[in-house]
């Protein structure tokens, strides 16, 4: 299939099955990370664009949640095919507006992109009620909507995350708002492009572009919005839950991470190598789930390291566009320079960089946020290198001696989002998994999703928990009718 690539595309809200201009007629430029070039203007939208859109979807609301889930199941189904059509489209938008390699885009972004419709569809339209009997009655359990449903997605995952929270939300019964990155807004506006291409009932799905003060502020605090779901850094996320406390919104947050990656001196070298790799820098480091913090049992640690720098150093890092392509750019100037003072702070604190610098890149890219990908030694696990999010191709590597100290290590951070371990013994690898402060633990593998299993953090990494039933869950209100017989 061919891909279609627009230059410039100057994208509009998309209210009430209508795509219209903000109110403010202002447009902020969307860069492309590789090179620094203007490919995209997006809306500046402020509070009356989101009024009106929080409308549409209040107005949407009876006539959706009057649908059976068998209906609304087609629907997720309907989109999911449109998208389908799109698979290429999405990847080279989303490789263009995040910078990251356009295998990754293809295999990640859109692949999961279609698949969860597809999912959340065949999980809707199975949906069973649930009872519970008992002498003289009878409980049914029944799930309703919430209501109108703020969506607030970043720019690591654009359309992967907005369409793990659209597909549940609007699949039991909720007409949603969305608020894409205001850096990577392409592939929403493809979204939109999908729902409108398929006759999605208007109102069902809005879409307001714009900053985060201007657009997500007022979304969140709206008094018509009922449920809120954000992914996102960990301080946005405070003052998003502040905002949504006031009036008990319904609140699901997926913040930050700062994942250890424990690797005991009986794993498969092998194995384990590629993997803690592939954990510390897909997508450049930047998803939530990488693993930035490697924990080296002793015995092993002069191998793994070793073996680990040169796999990292074999890395293709450039143009996205190329099919080669393991590395590509960080989302912003902003961000790189984030990232670049963390390793000075690394350099300050007594690492040692093991690996890093710039890469060296044709001139087309010589104005994108470019950095390769580091790896250093030999900081004191409580530095703030090794315990506060990066979120770049950034990784710290530690030794420890035994599961107790790997333990310490992993749990030694605000974060507790996910991790993964490395180890033949399973028995310990799960005896270790429960005793990390995390969501989620992989052993001897990262990032292997099955879309039933809960999604979410505890600590600094969130509240509450998506995926499979648990996005259900969160997207509706669960009532309990209890019937006497006489
Ligand atoms: O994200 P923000 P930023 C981490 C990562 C990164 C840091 C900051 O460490 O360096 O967060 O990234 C919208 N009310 N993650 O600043 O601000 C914003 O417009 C409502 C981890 O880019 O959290 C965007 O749509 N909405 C993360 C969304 O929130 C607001 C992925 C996320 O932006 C708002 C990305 C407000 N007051 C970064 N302010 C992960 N969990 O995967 C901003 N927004």
């Amino acid at each position: 299939m061919k891909a279609v690539w627009r230059d410039r595309l100057k994208l509009q809200n998309y209210i009430s099955g209508l795509f219209i201009e903000p109110d403010s007629r202002e447009w902020m430029d969307d860069y492309s990370p590789a090179t620094g070039e203007i490919i995209g203007q997006v809306p500046k939208s402020q509070k009356s664009d989101v009024d009106r859109a929080v409308k549409a979807a209040k107005d949407a609301l009876p006539y959706w949640s009057s649908l059976t889930n068998i209906e609304r199941a087609d629907w997720l189904d309907k989109i999911a095919d449109n998208l389908e059509s799109k698979y290429e489209d999405i990847a080279h938008l989303e490789s263009k507006d995040t910078g990251k390699p356009i295998s990754l885009a293809r295999e990640v972004d859109a692949h999961r992109s279609v698949k969860n419709f597809r999912f959340f569809g065949e999980m809707i339209r199975n949906l069973e009620e649930e009872s519970f009997g008992m002498e003289d009655a009878n409980n049914r359990v029944i799930y309703k909507p919430v209501g109108v449903g703020a969506l607030i997605t970043p720019w690591n995952l654009p359309l992967y995350l907005l369409s793990w929270k659209v597909a549940p939300a609007i699949g039991m019964g909720n007409t949603v708002i969305c608020k894409p990155s205001e850096l990577t807004p392409l592939t929403a506006d493809l979204l939109m492009k999908s729902v409108d291409e398929v006759g999605l009932p208007k109102g069902v799905i809005n879409l307001i572009h714009g900053d985060g003060m201007g657009a997500g502020a007022p979304l969140v605090s709206h008094e018509d919005v009922d449920l809120v779901s954000f992914t996102g850094g960990t301080s946005t996320g405070a003052n998003v839950a502040q905002s949504a406390a006031v009036s008990f919104k319904k609140l699901s947050l997926e913040l930050g991470g700062k994942n250890a990656s424990i690797i005991f001196d009986d794993c498969d070298l092998e194995k384990t190598v590629p993997g803690v790799v592939r954990s510390g820098f897909l997508n450049q480091g930047q998803v939530c789930l990488c693993g930035s913090r490697i924990l080296v049992q002793e015995n092993v640690y002069d191998k793994f390291v070793d073996r680990f720098v040169n796999e990292v150093e074999n890395m293709k890092i450039g143009d996205p566009s190329n099919e080669d392509t393991k590395l590509g750019a960080l989302i912003s100037p902003e961000h790189l320079s984030k990232v670049e003072e963390y390793i000075q702070i690394a350099k300050d604190e007594g690492g040692t960089i093991l690996t890093g610098g710039y890469p060296c890149l044709p001139k087309e890219f010589e104005n994108g946020n470019w950095i390769a990908p580091t790896v250093i030694a030999d900081l004191d696990v409580s530095s703030r290198c090794s315990i506060e999010e990066i979120f770049g191709p950034v990784v710290t590597i530690h030794k420890f001696v035994n599961e107790e100290e790997a333990i310490k290590i992993a749990n030694n951070t605000r974060y507790g989002l996910a991790g993964s371990i490395w180890t033949t013994d399973l028995e310990k690898g799960n005896r270790v998994a429960e005793s990390i402060h995390t969501g989620m633990i992989w052993i001897n593998t990262w990032l292997h999703r099955d879309l039933r299993v809960p999604f979410g953090g505890v600590k600094d990494s969130g509240v509450g928990r998506e995926g499979g039933r648990w996005s259900l869950g969160f997207f509706s209100e669960t009532m309990n009718i209890c019937t006497k017989y006489d």
